[in-house]
């Protein structure tokens, strides 16, 4: 049996899970929400078997109960957005329901129920944070007016529905207590957040100078296998946090410019990587891509900065990519234009990261002095269970064998994957299926170690891999 190279990387330190501090919130509010409403559900049920009164107030107790435990279902699932949107849906309308029927105000005990559209205003803010403006500030204004509305007028449908008087005068104390130390909990939620926040920043000041920072490198295969180049991503080894993933540092560095200095320790050390595998023959045939942030190339030195680089390192720059992403060439296309044909004069490289998920114009991409397109990791991902996802994909290595550019795909996590691709004439590879971003040491190592056995895995072999 001809061997399928398959270059896993067992012993990797894996991103902690979770990384990212705003999914992180967003996760740790449904559940502590879905577990809420579960038990505040039964608790309800119990109260209601045993003083028994009404089968309205029943049905919306189990209501809140499945929603709770459903959301504990999403939330294991990392179904996260949909079980914001279970919560809110649910919350609002039972909350609705509760106010206009049950929790009429009376002369002995006013309405209570309301309270509690001011911690689901501030839950849903906080678990939609990333997802649309209008979802985030809908959902906010729709509850504050909700409240508004119960708080400032005596509004109910009298029925014999109406949740009696005697269990009312408690219910306002229980409600708005525990809406209270709801907002409490949300408070100290946001405030944790800001800490870690503020604390990361000064921290990652003294990273560059402390030696903090690393770029690994994940391996780029050619369709027989051959490992042909690598993306360098940076790393931040923080001295007790263990390693910190970028999606956490990066926005974070953005923010408050510190992108530059570390965007630019990033082009430098993988200039000097370059040129350390000048003397390695094993080695000297190999790229290396570093991503570029928006603020980075918006500079206006960006350019006699990165040619700085070149100069003081010496570096071979046909072996140098720049990875940039559609979303930086929706503005001010001219400038990146201008931009990119300097370094491209000497030599530099340009790979479009991402590619598929932004909105880059087919007319500008033609304009843009490109070298390669980066096939997203989404369509990669679905590419032999979404027919959709593999037309994209064959669609965008269409779309650059006509431009005259080379086709990466990224994300490329399994063999059938890779087979797919290859057969819709993709040319190469990046993903864990070929090796997880590693130190530079375990890459070297990988590169060495790859047969040079040109084996084209046929698919009922890939398969079986
Ligand atoms: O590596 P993953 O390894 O988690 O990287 C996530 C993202 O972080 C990358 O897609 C890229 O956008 C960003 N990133 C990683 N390394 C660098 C870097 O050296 N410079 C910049 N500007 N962004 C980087
Ligand atoms: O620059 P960009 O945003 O494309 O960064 C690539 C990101 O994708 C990095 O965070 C890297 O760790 C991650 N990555 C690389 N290969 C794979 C893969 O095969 N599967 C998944 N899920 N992520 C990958
Ligand atoms: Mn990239």
């Amino acid at each position: 049996m001809i061997p399928v190279p398959h270059y896993s990387t067992p012993n990797v330190p894996k991103a902690p899970e979770g990384a990212n501090l705003q999914r992180r919130r967003a996760r740790l509010i449904v559940q502590i929400a879905g577990g809420s409403m579960s038990i505040l559900g039964f608790v309800w049920i119990l109260i209601n078997a045993l003083i028994g009164f009404s089968w309205l107030m029943l049905t919306l107790d189990i209501v809140l109960m499945a929603a709770g435990l459903v959301m504990l279902l999403l939330h294991r699932r990392d179904k996260i957005r949909s079980a914001g949107l279970l919560m809110y849906a649910v919350t609002f309308v039972l909350l609705c329901i509760f106010a206009v029927w049950l929790d009429i105000p009376t002369a002995v005990a006013p309405r209570s129920i309301h309270t509690y559209f001011l911690p689901l205003a501030i839950c849903a803010y906080l678990v939609f944070h990333a997802d649309s403006p209008f979802l985030r500030h809908t959902v906010v204004v729709l509850c504050c007016a909700a409240f508004l509305f119960f708080d400032c007028t005596n509004f109910g449908i009298v029925t014999s529905l109406m949740v009696p008087e005697f269990i009312r005068v408690y219910g306002v104390w229980a409600n708005n207590a525990s809406a209270i130390g709801l907002l409490l909990v949300l408070i100290s939620v946001m405030q944790a957040d800001l800490q870690v926040r503020d604390g990361l920043e000064a921290e990652f000041r003294d990273a560059i100078a402390n030696g903090e920072l690393a770029l690994y490198y994940q391996a780029q295969a050619d369709v027989d296998g051959h490992i042909v180049g690598a993306e360098a991503l940076m790393r931040w080894r923080h001295p007790s946090r263990g390693l910190v993933p970028p999606d956490i540092f990066i926005p974070m560095a953005e923010r408050s410019g510190l992108i530059f200095p570390a965007g630019n320790w990033a082009i430098r050390t993988a200039c000097l990587q370059l040129v350390q595998w000048q003397n390695h023959a094993a080695l000297a045939h190999l790229s290396v891509s570093v991503n570029v942030s928006a603020a980075q190339l918006r500079r206006d030195d960006f350019v006699a900065t990165v040619l700085r680089i070149m100069e003081e390192t010496a570096v071979p720059a046909s072996r140098l990519k720049l990875e940039l992403t559609e979303s930086m060439l929706i503005q001010d296309v001219d400038s990146v234009i201008a931009k990119m044909t300097v370094l491209k004069a000497r030599g530099v490289g340009f790979s479009l990261d991402d590619f598929g998920t932004g909105y880059s114009s087919l007319s500008h991409l033609k304009r843009l002095p490109l070298d390669q397109l980066k096939i997203d990791i989404a369509f990669v991902r679905d590419v032999l269970t979404d027919p959709n996802a593999a037309t994209i994909a064959q669609t965008i290595v269409h779309l650059g064998q006509s431009l005259g550019l080379q086709v990466i795909a990224e994300g490329v996590e399994t063999p059938g994957q890779r087979q797919f691709l290859m057969d819709n004439e993709c040319q190469t590879f990046q993903g864990y299926f070929i090796g997880r971003p590693m130190p530079i040491s375990e890459f070297e190592a990988l590169v060495s170690t790859v047969p040079l056995a040109s084996v084209r895995p046929r698919s009922n072999e890939a398969k079986a891999g």
